[in-house]
């Protein structure tokens, strides 16, 4: 009885630090990574053109609105595929500024060749 009160009492205190920082870690990546939406359609992607920062961590959500469409650019390492009517999510951190221009790879119709949209990392 005489320790059992000390030990209750770390072990209320650990827990707590802990549901803290749980807490904590998962506002902070909700707020660090911003979500950039981009929707795949026949035969274009919206929007055309995204402006993403050197070194900075950012989540692209692809959404396809009716055929299964591709998403692919070297430079930045992606290579993506986005299922009809499906999303997906991708995290990239651009390490080159330039322009660059993303190609849809997966054939989804007649005019698929002219398919693409412009990254920007500055
Ligand atoms: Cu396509």
């Amino acid at each position: 009885m005489f320790r059992a009160k000390p030990l209750l009492t770390i072990a209320v205190t650990l827990s707590l630090i802990a549901l803290t920082l749980l807490a904590s870690t998962s506002s902070v990546r909700a707020d660090e990574v911003p979500v950039v939406e981009i929707t795949a359609k026949r035969f274009a992607f919206s929007p055309d053109k995204i402006t993403l920062k050197k070194g900075q961590t950012v989540k692209l959500r692809l959404h396809s609105e009716d055929v299964t469409h591709g998403f692919f650019l070297r430079p930045l390492k992606l290579d993506e595929e986005i299922p009809a009517g499906q999303t997906v999510d991708v995290t990239v951190t651009p390490q080159t500024a330039g322009t660059f221009t993303t190609i849809c790879d997966h054939f989804c119709g007649a005019n698929h060749g002219n398919m693409n949209m412009t990254i920007v990392v500055e």
